[in-house]
């Protein structure tokens, strides 16, 4: 490859995918933000000057879609998930150094500039299409707009993605069998004239981009295809109101279109690093020297997103003569507990549920950057949450240091007077080359590891050494022992300080250093600590298992509950992102397809007459107050009437449901949910918590096979 290593003495910019200002972060999305930021973090302690970008994309169906559900106008729904994420990213410290939006006049203006540009540099050309119309609602039908198959893989494919199939691009247009999401009723093609840029024209530019281009291999090798292939123009344009207008041309008619979401969302990695620039001054950080001169541009994002950051992106900073990015890290899909993350099934763990549940943001991010390569897709449960929080920062890195630090404060009151031994010493040196490296390899989990494995080499050397038998016996040798592991903890502060910026800072501050660790570069990690130091307290605390459970009781409980709420219309945009379907978005998140496939694992008829089925029948049914899904359910299963609490507030008329058949899970286990014992369950079909019922007279009681 031909770049030079980090650090060099160019501008870096990191920049994060925006996420769409269209609804609740989950811990899903977070791992693209986490990656980002303990890649600048990394890259900033190699020394490398560096700006960590990001910002809201509030534009585009998307958005149009969700704040439509929602009741509300786009700019007003975006600009409120906009503050809420501008909150929440410092939250789990995600510090960008500017978090901008792309309706922001930063943006807006440089985006008209951009499109100007390409204008006067002959990149972009009109032509007439055919863009889906629906004629009932008397509307085009851009992107989100319309569902169909896809041309290429023959998936189910919404606008301008196969967002279930190959993952491609799709034009306007090309979705075939095309339904409009606004009526329902199948869509017609109609003629409207677009702008395009001619991507084509970059071919032969694009391929040697691609050979030159760093990250991660998804991302370097998935766009030859479509580079080598037949590599079409692309629609920037649109017919809807919300986006930024298309500037107006010299010479040309005024165009009622706005320009399509894509062309202004990556401008805003330009915008925000200029309103970084201008508020720091461009002696500090020039953003005209990272982006038109010699940066190093390094974009992090989810790998749904690999052909617009590999494909269209670069032909267009290209078409502007802006830099090229030098490295695309593109995160695998996360699932939560085996399964997708489904935002209208309340199949999530949120970001701010998180905090609320008292978890340390470091045990997260710790989770999200190591827990298999940045492009791998990664499971969270909570079962492996606390494995890796138990196993790893508390058996390892945290029982290191305490031992070691508690030690040394006993016995020296800090720091032994010796120097590093040799052998601690290249030990030391080898993780901070195991540190740069993962940086040079676009890496967070190397960057992780590197301390992990560190802190594990104390471990094993303080048992080594057993300092606790030297005491008395050969002091010299026992400060040489607790002179090594005081300097090995020292740094491990500085080298954790990327994945686990909170943690390392209060380290830090044991140990008795002043100012803040996220200053120290990483080859400082062999300075010496300061002479004395206090009473070390346990940095990690170990989750234990009852509380796991109780998060899965929460999980499961919430679904439930939800699996009655199929009203997405009525959302209100708090705490929902009102889609039917779950977004597609930077962090990768995948989707669940509409129904669920069937297990692949077979039961015995015998397996199967262990379920006790009853005929039953409602004999009153009270909504739960605090609930807002629950109703407290007696019925009459012949033998004896039941307690049982099911999911079926605001779905029926609770009022009505007294008299009801229904069909009952008599030998399930007892439940209490919201103080009211369940000790037994109603059958019911999908998200209408559709009552199964019989429709002759067997008695409450009769059993069903
Ligand atoms: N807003 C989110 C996504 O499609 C989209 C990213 C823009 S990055 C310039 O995942
Ligand atoms: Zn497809």
């Amino acid at each position: 490859m031909s770049h030079e290593e980090f650090p060099t003495d160019t501008p870096a910019v990191v920049t994060c995918g925006l996420p769409y200002a269209n609804g609740d972060l989950h811990i899903g999305h977070l791992r693209t933000y986490v990656g980002g930021d303990v890649y600048s973090r990394a890259l900033e302690s190699l020394g490398q000057r560096t700006t960590f970008v990001s910002g809201s994309d509030m534009h585009g169906t998307p958005v149009a879609v969700n704040a439509e559900k929602a009741g509300t106008d786009p700019e007003s729904f975006a600009l409120d998930w906009h503050e809420q994420y501008e909150e929440t990213f410092p939250r789990f410290d995600v510090e960008f150094d500017n978090y901008g939006h792309t309706h922001d006049a930063t943006n807006t203006d440089l985006t008209r500039e951009f499109v100007r540009t390409l204008e006067e540099n002959g990149h972009v050309y009109e032509k007439e299409i055919k863009v889906a119309y629906d004629p009932e609602a008397d509307q085009s039908l851009p992107d989100r707009y319309v569902e169909g198959t896809c041309p290429y893989c023959g998936a189910k494919a919404r606008g301008d993605e196969c967002d279930e199939g190959c993952g491609r691009h799709l034009e306007p247009g090309e979705v075939e069998n095309p339904r409009s999401t606004v009526t329902g009723n199948p869509a017609e093609y109609r003629d409207q004239t677009h702008k395009f840029f001619r991507v084509s024209a970059f071919k032969e530019y694009l391929s040697g981009f691609l050979d030159r281009l760093e990250g991660t291999s998804n991302a370097r090798n998935q766009p030859r295809e479509w580079v080598e292939g037949e590599l079409r123009d692309w629609c920037i344009t649109r017919d809807m109101d919300w986006g930024i207008d298309y500037p107006e041309i010299e010479g040309e008619e005024p165009t009622d279109l706005v320009l399509y979401v894509w062309v202004d969302a990556p401008i805003e990695y330009v915008s925000s690093t200029k309103q970084y620039s201008e508020r720091v001054g461009a002696d500090e950080y020039d953003w005209v020297e990272a982006w038109q001169e010699d940066g190093e541009i390094v974009h992090v994002i989810g790998r749904d997103i690999i052909q617009h950051h590999t494909v269209f992106w670069p032909a267009m900073l290209h078409g502007v003569d802006y830099d090229e990015p030098r490295a695309v890290m593109a995160s695998g899909f996360m699932t939560l507990d085996g399964d997708g993350f489904s935002t209208s099934r309340n199949r999530a763990v949120w970001a701010r549920e998180y905090l609320e549940e008292g978890f340390h943001p470091d045990l997260l991010r710790y989770y999200l950057a190591t827990n298999g390569g940045f492009q791998q897709d990664v499971d969270f449960s909570w079962e492996k949450f606390r494995d890796r929080v138990n196993n790893e920062l508390v058996g390892t890195v945290g029982n290191f240091l305490y031992r070691s630090l508690l030690f040394a404060h006993r016995n020296f009151d800090g720091t032994p007077d010796a120097d590093v031994s040799p052998e601690v010493e290249s030990r030391i040196e080898e993780a901070v080359d195991e540190f740069a490296a993962g940086v040079n390899d676009y890496s967070v989990r190397a960057v992780g590891n590197a301390t992990v494995e560190l802190a594990r080499f104390g471990n094993e050397y303080i048992q080594r050494e057993e300092p606790w038998n030297l005491v008395g016996e050969d002091e010299e040798a026992a400060a040489q022992v607790i002179r090594d592991c005081v300097q090995l903890a020292r740094a491990v502060a500085v080298l954790f300080e990327p994945v686990a910026p909170g943690k390392s800072q209060e380290l830090w501050e044991k140990l008795g250093e002043d100012g803040s660790v996220h200053e120290v570069p990483a080859d400082a990690a062999l300075e010496a600590p300061p002479r004395e130091f206090g009473h070390p307290e346990e940095l990690y605390e170990k989750i234990e298992d009852d509380r796991v459970e109780e998060l899965n009781e929460k999980l499961e409980r919430r679904v439930a509950e939800a699996a009655g709420d199929d009203d997405d219309a009525e959302s209100d945009g708090d705490d929902d992102a009102g889609t039917e379907t779950d977004e597609v978005t930077a962090s990768g998140e995948a989707d669940v397809s509409e129904f669920e496939p069937i297990e692949s694992d077979r039961i015995s008829f015998e397996e199967f007459q262990e379920l006790d089925l009853r005929v039953g029948e409602i004999v009153s049914a009270e909504p739960i107050p605090d609930a807002d899904k629950l109703v407290a359910l007696a019925v009459d299963i012949g033998v004896e009437t039941r307690n049982i609490v099911a999911g079926l507030k605001q779905l029926h008329d609770v009022e009505a449901l007294a008299g009801t058949p229904v069909v009952v899970v008599a030998n399930l286990e007892k439940a209490e949910l919201f103080g009211h014992e369940s000790n037994g369950m109603v059958l019911a079909a999908g998200e209408d918590a559709d009552l199964l019922t019989t429709h002759e007279d067997s008695e409450p009681g009769t059993r069903v096979r």
